[in-house]
Protein backbone atom coordinates (compact mmCIF):
# COMPACT_ATOMS: atom_id res chain seq x y z
CA UNK A 1 0.00 0.00 0.00
CA UNK A 2 1.33 3.43 -0.76
CA UNK A 3 0.10 7.11 -1.51
CA UNK A 4 1.46 9.58 -3.52
CA UNK A 5 1.38 13.37 -3.08
CA UNK A 6 1.51 14.53 -6.94
CA UNK A 7 2.43 17.84 -8.33
CA UNK A 8 0.93 19.07 -11.56
CA UNK A 9 1.44 21.92 -13.84
CA UNK A 10 0.76 23.07 -17.48
CA UNK A 11 1.51 25.85 -18.15
CA UNK A 12 1.11 25.73 -22.73
CA UNK A 13 -1.69 25.10 -24.65
CA UNK A 14 -5.53 24.25 -22.80
CA UNK A 15 -3.85 24.24 -18.97
CA UNK A 16 -7.27 22.87 -17.12
CA UNK A 17 -7.56 20.57 -20.29
CA UNK A 18 -3.57 18.95 -19.62
CA UNK A 19 -4.97 18.15 -15.71
CA UNK A 20 -8.12 17.01 -16.32
CA UNK A 21 -6.60 14.73 -18.65
CA UNK A 22 -3.89 13.43 -16.11
CA UNK A 23 -6.43 13.34 -13.25
CA UNK A 24 -8.70 11.21 -15.15
CA UNK A 25 -5.88 9.44 -15.92
CA UNK A 26 -4.82 8.26 -12.40
CA UNK A 27 -8.32 7.11 -12.31
CA UNK A 28 -9.40 5.32 -9.22
CA UNK A 29 -5.95 6.12 -7.52
CA UNK A 30 -7.00 9.14 -7.26
CA UNK A 31 -7.68 10.36 -3.24
CA UNK A 32 -7.64 14.36 -3.20
CA UNK A 33 -7.32 16.84 -5.58
CA UNK A 34 -6.81 20.60 -4.59
CA UNK A 35 -8.13 23.07 -6.39
CA UNK A 36 -6.50 24.45 -9.52
CA UNK A 37 -4.10 27.92 -8.62
CA UNK A 38 -2.83 29.83 -11.35
CA UNK A 39 1.07 30.31 -10.35
CA UNK A 40 3.95 32.81 -11.63
CA UNK A 41 6.76 30.87 -12.68
CA UNK A 42 9.47 29.71 -10.68
CA UNK A 43 12.92 29.38 -11.25
CA UNK A 44 14.18 32.68 -13.55
CA UNK A 45 13.04 31.21 -16.85
CA UNK A 46 10.82 33.71 -18.73
CA UNK A 47 6.99 32.13 -19.28
CA UNK A 48 3.31 32.34 -19.23
CA UNK A 49 1.88 31.49 -15.35
CA UNK A 50 1.36 27.94 -14.76
CA UNK A 51 -1.62 26.43 -13.46
CA UNK A 52 -0.98 23.99 -10.89
CA UNK A 53 -2.52 21.37 -8.87
CA UNK A 54 -1.36 18.85 -6.07
CA UNK A 55 -2.85 15.26 -6.48
CA UNK A 56 -3.15 12.89 -3.32
CA UNK A 57 -3.16 8.99 -4.88
CA UNK A 58 -3.17 5.85 -3.02
CA UNK A 59 -2.68 2.23 -5.08
CA UNK A 60 -1.87 -1.66 -3.30
CA UNK A 61 1.77 -1.46 -4.75
CA UNK A 62 4.63 -0.58 -2.04
CA UNK A 63 6.63 0.62 -5.61
CA UNK A 64 7.78 4.27 -5.16
CA UNK A 65 8.81 4.46 -8.60
CA UNK A 66 5.31 3.07 -10.07
CA UNK A 67 4.66 6.46 -9.00
CA UNK A 68 7.36 8.02 -11.30
CA UNK A 69 6.73 5.91 -14.27
CA UNK A 70 2.84 6.81 -14.00
CA UNK A 71 3.88 10.62 -14.33
CA UNK A 72 6.04 9.61 -17.18
CA UNK A 73 3.31 8.37 -18.85
CA UNK A 74 0.91 11.56 -18.01
CA UNK A 75 3.33 13.98 -19.34
CA UNK A 76 4.13 11.88 -22.75
CA UNK A 77 0.36 11.80 -23.25
CA UNK A 78 0.13 15.24 -22.81
CA UNK A 79 2.93 15.16 -25.53
CA UNK A 80 5.46 16.92 -23.70
CA UNK A 81 8.57 18.24 -25.08
CA UNK A 82 12.21 18.43 -23.38
CA UNK A 83 13.56 21.63 -24.33
CA UNK A 84 14.43 23.73 -21.85
CA UNK A 85 15.00 23.18 -17.87
CA UNK A 86 12.26 24.50 -15.55
CA UNK A 87 10.86 26.06 -19.17
CA UNK A 88 7.48 25.97 -20.21
CA UNK A 89 5.90 22.50 -20.79
CA UNK A 90 2.56 20.88 -21.71
CA UNK A 91 2.38 18.65 -18.44
CA UNK A 92 5.14 18.60 -15.85
CA UNK A 93 4.13 15.58 -13.43
CA UNK A 94 6.20 15.72 -10.32
CA UNK A 95 6.90 12.86 -7.50
CA UNK A 96 6.41 15.17 -4.32
CA UNK A 97 6.58 12.66 -1.60
CA UNK A 98 5.41 8.70 -1.37
CA UNK A 99 4.84 7.02 2.26
CA UNK A 100 4.79 2.80 1.83
CA UNK A 101 2.82 1.61 4.86
CA UNK A 102 2.43 5.14 6.43
CA UNK A 103 6.60 5.69 6.18
CA UNK A 104 7.83 8.09 4.09
CA UNK A 105 10.64 7.15 1.43
CA UNK A 106 13.54 8.81 1.54
CA UNK A 107 15.70 8.32 -1.63
CA UNK A 108 18.13 9.74 -3.49
CA UNK A 109 17.75 8.11 -6.72
CA UNK A 110 18.52 10.50 -9.43
CA UNK A 111 15.82 9.02 -11.17
CA UNK A 112 13.50 9.67 -8.24
CA UNK A 113 14.81 11.52 -5.42
CA UNK A 114 11.91 11.44 -2.05
CA UNK A 115 10.88 13.22 -0.79
CA UNK A 116 11.09 16.19 -4.01
CA UNK A 117 13.76 17.97 -3.20
CA UNK A 118 13.19 21.56 -4.34
CA UNK A 119 8.97 21.32 -2.66
CA UNK A 120 10.00 23.33 0.90
CA UNK A 121 10.94 26.32 -1.63
CA UNK A 122 7.66 26.26 -4.69
CA UNK A 123 4.75 27.68 -3.27
CA UNK A 124 3.27 26.16 -6.39
CA UNK A 125 3.64 23.12 -4.80
CA UNK A 126 3.10 23.93 -0.90
CA UNK A 127 -0.71 26.15 -1.23
CA UNK A 128 -2.26 23.32 -3.60
CA UNK A 129 -0.98 20.44 -0.91
CA UNK A 130 -1.68 22.35 2.16
CA UNK A 131 -5.75 22.62 0.92
CA UNK A 132 -5.87 18.99 0.43
CA UNK A 133 -3.78 17.94 3.13
CA UNK A 134 -3.22 20.94 5.85
CA UNK A 135 -1.62 18.83 8.77
CA UNK A 136 0.85 17.44 6.45
CA UNK A 137 5.01 17.44 6.71
CA UNK A 138 7.95 17.40 4.40
CA UNK A 139 10.42 14.73 5.97
CA UNK A 140 13.66 16.82 7.30
CA UNK A 141 11.97 20.19 6.49
CA UNK A 142 8.45 20.31 8.69
CA UNK A 143 5.14 20.80 8.81
CA UNK A 144 4.23 22.58 5.21
CA UNK A 145 1.39 24.71 6.58
CA UNK A 146 4.92 26.33 8.19
CA UNK A 147 6.86 26.20 5.05
CA UNK A 148 4.25 27.78 2.94
CA UNK A 149 4.34 30.81 5.72
CA UNK A 150 8.06 31.67 4.75
CA UNK A 151 7.40 31.78 0.82
CA UNK A 152 6.08 34.60 -1.45
CA UNK A 153 3.05 33.85 -2.63
CA UNK A 154 2.24 37.16 -4.19
CA UNK A 155 0.67 36.32 -7.82
CA UNK A 156 -0.91 32.95 -6.29
CA UNK A 157 -4.58 32.42 -7.13
CA UNK A 158 -7.48 29.67 -7.11
CA UNK A 159 -9.04 29.48 -10.50
CA UNK A 160 -11.12 26.81 -10.86
CA UNK A 161 -11.49 23.23 -10.07
CA UNK A 162 -10.67 19.82 -12.25
CA UNK A 163 -13.96 18.06 -12.61
N1 LIG B 1 7.46 23.98 -12.98
C1 LIG B 1 8.69 24.11 -13.37
C2 LIG B 1 9.42 25.39 -13.38
N2 LIG B 1 8.68 26.46 -12.82
N3 LIG B 1 6.74 27.39 -11.93
C3 LIG B 1 5.49 27.24 -11.52
N4 LIG B 1 4.82 28.30 -11.05
N5 LIG B 1 4.83 26.04 -11.58
C4 LIG B 1 5.45 24.93 -12.06
O1 LIG B 1 4.84 23.83 -12.11
C5 LIG B 1 6.78 25.05 -12.50
C6 LIG B 1 7.41 26.32 -12.41
C7 LIG B 1 9.43 22.95 -13.86
O2 LIG B 1 9.10 21.81 -13.22
MG1 LIG C 1 8.64 20.05 -11.97
MG1 LIG D 1 9.19 17.19 -13.61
Amino acid sequence: MSRAVLSLGSNLGDRTAHLQTAVRSLGRTVRAVSSIYRTPPWGGVEQPDFYNIVVIAEDDGDDPLAWWRRCQALEEAAGRVRAVRWGPRTLDADVVLVEVHGHAVLSDDPELTLPHPRAAERAFVLAPWVEVDPGAELPGAGPIADLLDELDTTGIARVGHVH
